[in-house]
């Protein structure tokens, strides 16, 4: 009796460390927790530091990066908006340090003034990856890499599409809305239209000046160039779909047809410039993509990986010409 007693004994016990084993071997698989982050359970903290909510462009670009990083096991995000101050994003990065956050990712509202605070970040050893614009750093160390579009290019293809609209042989007076001052974006548009510009001299810009990037600002400098040269004005090449809306208010106001008696061509992509579009009020539609959230997660994923990562992270980006191509673009516009 007392044998048999012993080998139930046993078996039980092998038994019982078999059931064991196995619960371990589950919780080690990792999703036993419910955590399916791939960092080993803990979550990679990202401090954004955001220019403001200027444009339709920009509210796009944050609503991406919350729903990518905000919404992620993988991810805490922090995210701070600037209100479109300099002063803000700085004291915002010097907080990100303070907490000690993984990575930041920062929108530099314009291109110079980031040395010291970057210098910071880079002595707390906390890689920053830049979005939607560029900085001007002699350290380039300053940053690990800039995920975001070729504004000399979209300038360059807002030229040639609007010199084909209006046709080659004829001649345009141009007025400019320019985006916020000494930023990326606004200095590399105008640099890449000038480029064009300057082998098809019967298209000239007669009046250029800062819109900021806003639907407000855009509309008020296109009723002040329609005071000064009205019925001179052939097109508006604005650097965001936003001063683009601004203007075409404006010229409807003034009693001219937008996108007939003045033709214009914006940068961007927003749905209400396709919805425009389609009513035939403008007329080309650079793409510049503000959807960049999974393309900072990757970033920051590989970099805590350990991996290399590209300098310069390049967004897709098409352009459309006319009212059908607004129309049938139209159901698709993801922002
Ligand atoms: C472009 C981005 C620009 C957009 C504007 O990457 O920096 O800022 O074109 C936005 O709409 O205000």
């Amino acid at each position: 009796m007392l044998k048999q007693m012993k080998s139930l004994a046993g078996l039980l016990v092998l038994v019982m460390s078999f059931s064991l084993l196995a619960g371990c071997n589950n919780s080690t698989d990792g999703k036993a927790e419910g955590s399916s982050n791939t960092n080993k359970g803990k979550k990679i903290v990202v401090g954004f530091s955001q220019i403001g909510a200027e444009s339709g462009w920009r509210t796009a670009e944050t609503k991406s990066i919350k729903e990518t990083l905000g919404n992620s096991p993988d991810f805490e995000l922090k995210f701070s908006d600037a209100q479109q101050k300099q002063e803000n994003q700085i004291k915002a990065i010097r907080n990100f340090i303070a907490q000690k956050v993984d990575v930041i990712a920062l929108a530099p509202v314009v291109e110079t003034g980031w040395e010291s605070v970057l210098k910071k970040a880079k002595d707390a050893k906390i890689p920053v990856i830049l979005l939607d614009r560029g900085i001007k750093v002699k350290d380039d160390s300053l940053y690990t890499s800039f995920i975001g579009s070729d504004f000399i290019l979209e300038g360059e293809n807002a030229a040639k599409e609007l010199i084909k609209l209006v046709g080659s042989g004829k001649k345009a007076n141009i007025v400019e809305l320019q985006g916020t001052v000494g930023a990326s974006a606004a200095t590399d548009r105008k640099t890449g239209f000038a480029n064009v510009l300057k082998d098809n001299p019967d298209f000239k810009i007669i009046k250029s000046q800062s819109g900021d990037f806003t639907r407000a600002k855009g509309k008020e400098v296109m009723e002040a160039f329609l005071k000064s040269d009205g019925k001179n004005i052939d097109a508006v090449y604005a650097h965001n779909d936003d001063m683009a809306l601004g203007a075409i208010q404006a010229i409807e106001e003034y009693g001219l047809k937008p996108g007939e008696d003045i033709k214009i061509a914006s940068i961007d992509g927003v749905k209400d410039a396709f919805e425009a579009a389609a009513q035939g009020k403008t007329n080309i539609i650079v793409e510049c993509n503000p959807l960049l959230g999974p393309q900072l997660a990757q970033a920051v994923k590989d970099l805590k990986a350990g991996k290399e990562i590209p300098r310069w992270i390049k967004t897709d980006e098409s352009l459309f010409v006319g009212k059908d191509a607004a129309e049938q673009a139209l159901p698709s516009r993801k922002y």
